[in-house]
């Protein structure tokens, strides 16, 4: 048996939590295309001819505008001394850029370990676009261990980005059991299904501003699942958008919401969600800890 952390980095966006979805064939991370979906380290486990594959989603590093964002970071950077490989993922759709550069002065500054360039997104790039991005990217950033040209979504390449990592696996050890996918409590998994549905459904500052409490669950055997949850925005303004005409846009959140919950545990569920304003949340220390956004949570 080998085992080991693979810290999976980069700007956000990029899709670095479709990839490990797609590595570990199981929705561990929700994923939407607004910049800064996730917001902490998840870790998504694959077992694979005697290897154990543990992925770290992380945030997309970037320079935070707030404590959110502080924590979001400091939860990307924090686990780059602490793993096995660093696999830094590229969007190859678009041109390698600043947001790239400071990743990789993080990545450099940290503790020497593996690292590997994951170019994704290679679905919508060309055999000659692909040649061109590969001059573009040694010109534009350090050299690293490996080079890897993958789709996330599509699931192309992800054999050789397997084979790349299996060298700096550790011999003779396992982290976790064999049927375990994450380390995420199913109250997290369902606040971030919640959280999915409302960041696919708005757009502008509201997907930034939204954080979800479960206040109250109920676990029935003979009928339906009871979770109450409440929707936290930071303005009145968006308390509405939320909402929508006549309840339009929650109930649509709630339904999709519900059903992928019950499909998660393959059980009925009553889903009732409440949306409240907590202004500027994003920079409170009190509520941030209160929503799980503690500063130390490590790997
Ligand atoms: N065409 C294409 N789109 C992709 C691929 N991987 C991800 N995407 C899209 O890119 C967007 C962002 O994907 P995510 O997986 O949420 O990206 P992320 O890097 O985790 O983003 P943050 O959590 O915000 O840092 C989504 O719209 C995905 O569907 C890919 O291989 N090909
Ligand atoms: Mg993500």
């Amino acid at each position: 048996m080998k085992a080991g952390f693979i810290a999976v980095v980069g700007r956000p966006n990029v899709g670095k939590s479709t990839l490990i979805n797609k590595l570990v064939s199981e929705k561990v991370a929700i994923v939407s295309d607004k910049s800064g979906t996730t917001r902490e380290n998840i870790r998504g486990i694959l077992n694979r001819g005697g290897n154990q594959y543990i992925f770290i989603d992380t945030p997309g590093i970037h320079k935070p505008r707030n404590l959110l964002g502080d924590y979001m970071t400091q939860n990307a950077v924090g686990v780059l001394s602490e793993v096995d490989v660093i696999m830094f993922v590229l969007d190859g759709t678009v041109p390698v850029g600043t947001g790239d550069r400071f990743v990789m002065e993080r990545i450099l500054e940290a503790k020497r370990v593996p690292r590997i360039i994951a170019l994704n997104k290679t679905d919508k790039l060309s055999d000659a676009a692909l040649l061109e991005k590969k001059a573009e990217i040694e010109e534009k950033l350090t050299k690293f261990d490996g080079y890897i040209e993958i789709s996330g979504k599509y699931g192309f390449g992800l054999e050789r980005l397997l084979a790349a990592v299996d060298p700096f696996l550790e011999e003779g050890i396992c982290y976790y059991p064999e049927d375990m996918y994450t380390d995420m409590p199913t109250y997290r998994i369902i606040t971030e299904i919640i959280r999915e549905k409302i960041l696919q459904k708005t757009r502008d500052e509201i997907p930034h501003s939204v954080a979800i409490e479960l206040i109250h669950t109920e676990q029935r055997k003979k009928s339906a699942d009871l979770f109450q949850a409440n929707i936290y925005v930071e303005r009145n303004s968006q308390k509405g958008i939320v909402i929508g005409k006549n309840g339009r846009l929650l109930k649509e959140i709630g339904t999709e919401a519900r059903l992928e919950i019950e499909k998660l545990l393959n059980h009925p569920v009553y889903l009732e969600l409440w949306v409240k304003v907590k202004e500027d949340w994003r920079k409170k220390k009190p509520f941030l800890r209160e929503m799980g956004y503690a500063p130390e949570k490590g790997m």
